[in-house]
This record gives C-alpha cells, structure tokens and sequence, in this order.
C-alpha cells in the first residue's frame, strides 16, 4: 500500500485533529487509498514542535515550516497555522510539488485566496480546504436528498452558526480577533462554513445584503501560541483592540433564484457549536443542527395531512460514508470523524490523481463572498458576487460532491 509522508503545519486545536484523523483514517478506511505517514510537524518555535512531534506521534519536528515545504520526502503539506500564515505557506509548497490540505478560511481575503487557487493550478498538485462540515454524514445525507429531487426545487436556506465562547468580555484576545491576524471576526471564522455549506447543497450565491457588528471592542491581551478558545480570563491585564466583527447576518440570493439567511456570533450565550440549516423545498422541506449531528430532520409534502411533519432519520452504515463509521445508527459520531472523512476523501484524490471537493478554488469562491459580505456591510447595499473563472490550467476545477 502507497505510503504518503505529511507535514503538519501548527499544532494546536486544527494540528490535534489532523493528528488524529491520519492516525484513525486507516482503522476507519480499510483499504486505506494511501497510508498517512506523520513525518514531520512544524510550531512556531522548536520547542514546542518538539513537544507536538511527541504528543501527536510525528518522526520529526521544525520550528521553521519552510524545512516542510522544503524536503523532498514530504509528499502532503497540511496547513494548520492561524489565518495570517495559510498563503505564504501554500504557495511555497505548491512551487515545491507538495499536494495541499489548508485549513479554512482559505485566507484572509480574496486577493490572497486567488493567489493561493493560481499557485496550485500552475503547479497542478491535488488541494484541499478543510470546510469538514459538510462531511458529517447528516449533511451529506441531506445534499442526497437535494441531488435525488426528494424536496422538489430549492426555494430558501436559512443558516447559523452561532457560538458563546466569547462572550464573555473579559475572555482573551486571540489571534481571532485580530484583523491582520484573521482577516475578519465571526464571518470568516464560522460564518464562511455556513456559505461552505450553503453552496454545497444549493449552489453559488448571487447576491448578498448583510450587517456586520462589533460589542466587545478590547479584551485581554492572551499569551502564549494557541488560542484558548475562551476557556481562561484575562483578569486586569492590559488590553488589545478588537478590530473585526462579533456578528453578521446576511440574506442571500443564490444564482438559481433560491434566497435565504446566514448569521453567526461567537458571544451568543448558551449556543455552543449551532450550525444548523434549514432547507425549504416545493416537495418537502429539511433540517440540521450540528449540536445534534446524528441526526436528520425531514418532511415531505406528499406525505398524508394526518403525519404530516418533521421525521428525525438516526445517519449510520446506510448513509454516506456511513459503512465505513460504526455499524449502528444514533451510536453516534464526533467532530473527529468529521476530520477522518475528510483525510480518506484528501488522501483518495492524491492515490487516484483525482480533484477533490471543497478544493482551493471553492475556497476563493468562499472568500469572493465573503468579501462581498463585508463590502455589503460598509456600503449597506446589496452586493453582487463574482464568480471563479474556468481553472487556467489542469487539476484545478470545482467538482463538487
Ligand atoms: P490554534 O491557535 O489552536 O493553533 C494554531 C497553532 O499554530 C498554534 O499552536 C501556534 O503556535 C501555531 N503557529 C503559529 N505560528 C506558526 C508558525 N509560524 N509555524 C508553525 N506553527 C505556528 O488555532 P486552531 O484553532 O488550530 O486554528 C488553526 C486554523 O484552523 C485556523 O485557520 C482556523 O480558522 C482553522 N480551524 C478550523 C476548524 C474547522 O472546524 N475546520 C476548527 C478550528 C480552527
Ligand atoms: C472557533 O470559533 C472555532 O474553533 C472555529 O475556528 C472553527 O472553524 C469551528 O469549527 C469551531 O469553532
């Protein structure tokens, strides 16, 4: 069985879960499309690269991701640094032949985003953005449906995501809340997997009218390198500046003329991780919330007036990717299975020389609406939304699944 030999690019919450999806992607995948071998991690510094290659089971560490991008035994460059860092990176590793996983967003904005679509297109390596929620198979099944016609023509999305582990003012100022750092708060953030989710079962948006907010303007200065999510206070510290967004919402125009709804927050008291979606439909109408990410919620016009309502499918060995999780329904799956999926379907592209989905140029559509989300904000108009050109070169198109 081919083996491919990853660098992973920042250990903290994303290098924890890519750890562990190419460790468990065989146990779960069998035959595995290529074997992940952890070969060397990168941190900020060497020590804590040290410290990670030991945690999260690597042969070899940097504290300089260029010695990554660099050797020529790495076969797959993973980027899982803060924002700022993902189109330095991903353009050197494409010059250097590496296949390419990048966490979301794909970057800061969308200038950066194409450069990051044209570097890989001209080198033709195989790329990947991490929007993973769309592998839970609960969504999956739902894009199923859609596809299958079992909802009728796509009338309306309404989508959240909305969070409270910052709501709390004093919680500290991560890099998240730090422009140069992230390029934009809760939109680019979390809003962006919600679009990601949005386009993967009604398709491109046309259109969109939005209003951004910020409340919390300062908070705590945070040390040390990963985010703490909002799990430690600051105290009385000195403070820093927050210059991105705490919220937005936005309607939205699809390009086949469904309309609906986007909003997230991260300071959204009681709400955890809630992405929920709801899809109308002229025959039926279906809904999710990640909270409940077993789940399904479906109702059909045709069925009779007297059951006439949401029914809750359990997703198991029936459903995608299903046969290759836990062989009951409702045993139930988490995040990072959501993380296993989306290494098998990366490491599949790479085996057969395939594209995979979503892949970088989804990732600059995203970060074109995105940009036309926050241009909406400023002028309070509605703003239209350019669509990605015919890849230029091979190995670059959109094939979504
Ligand atoms: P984090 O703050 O937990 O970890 C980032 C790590 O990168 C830290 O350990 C930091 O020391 C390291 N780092 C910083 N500069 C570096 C450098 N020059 N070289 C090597 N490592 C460096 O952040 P988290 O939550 O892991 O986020 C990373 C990325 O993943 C972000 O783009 C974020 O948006 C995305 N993300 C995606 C999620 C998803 O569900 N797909 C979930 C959480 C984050
Ligand atoms: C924080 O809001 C965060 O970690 C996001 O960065 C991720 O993308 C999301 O999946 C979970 O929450």
């Amino acid at each position: 069985m081919k083996e491919l030999n990853v660098g992973l690019i920042g250990a903290g919450f994303m290098g924890k879960a890519h750890s562990l999806a190419y460790a468990a992607m065989p146990m779960f995948f069998w035959p595995a499309p290529a074997l992940p071998v952890r070969r060397t991690i990168a941190e900020a510094t060497e020590s804590l690269a040290e410290e990670a290659s030991r945690r999260f089971g690597f042969q070899r560490y940097t504290g300089d991701w260029r010695t990554v991008v660099e050797d020529p035994e790495i076969d797959v460059v993973d980027i899982a640094t803060p924002n700022h860092l993902h189109a330095e990176i991903a353009i050197a590793a494409a010059k250097a032949g590496k296949h390419i996983i990048s966490e979301k967003p794909l970057a800061r904005t969308s200038d950066e985003a194409r450069a990051m679509y044209e570097a890989v297109t001209e080198a033709g390596v195989v790329n990947m953005v991490a929007f993973n929620y769309r592998r839970t198979p609960a969504v999956a099944l739902a894009k199923k449906f859609i596809d299958e016609g079992a909802i009728g023509a796509i009338t309306n999305f309404r989508g959240t995501y909305l969070q409270d582990w910052s709501a709390d003012p004093d919680s500290p100022l991560s890099w998240r809340f730090q422009k140069a750092i992230a390029g934009s708060g809760a939109l680019g953030d979390i809003a962006t997997h919600v679009v990601d989710i949005a386009r993967y079962l009604v398709g491109d948006l046309a259109e969109v009218s939005a209003l951004l907010s910020t409340f919390i303007h300062d908070r705590p200065l945070q040390s040390g390198g990963a985010d703490s999510l909002g799990t430690t206070r600051g105290g009385d510290g000195p403070r820093g500046p927050v210059d991105v967004d705490d919220e937005v919402m936005t309607m939205i125009r699809f390009t086949g003329g469904a309309v609906g709804s986007i909003e997230a927050t991260r300071n959204g008291y009681g709400r955890n991780n809630y992405i929920t979606f709801e899809v109308h439909g002229t025959k039926g109408s279906i809904f999710f919330n990640y909270e409940r990410r077993d789940e399904l919620q479906v109702a059909f016009a045709d069925d009779p007036g007297d059951r006439r309502g949401f029914r809750t499918i359990y997703t198991g060995p029936a459903h995608p990717n299903g046969s290759a999780l836990w062989p009951i329904p409702a045993l139930g799956i988490g995040y990072g299975e959501t993380k296993i999926i989306e290494a098998h379907d990366f490491f599949t592209a790479i085996a057969e020389g395939s594209e995979v989905s979503p892949n970088f140029r989804d990732g600059y559509q995203t970060a074109l609406i995105d940009d036309a989300i926050v241009r909406s904000g400023e002028t309070g108009a509605w703003v239209r939304v350019p669509t990605v050109e015919a890849p230029v070169a091979a190995g670059a198109s959109s094939s979504r699944r």
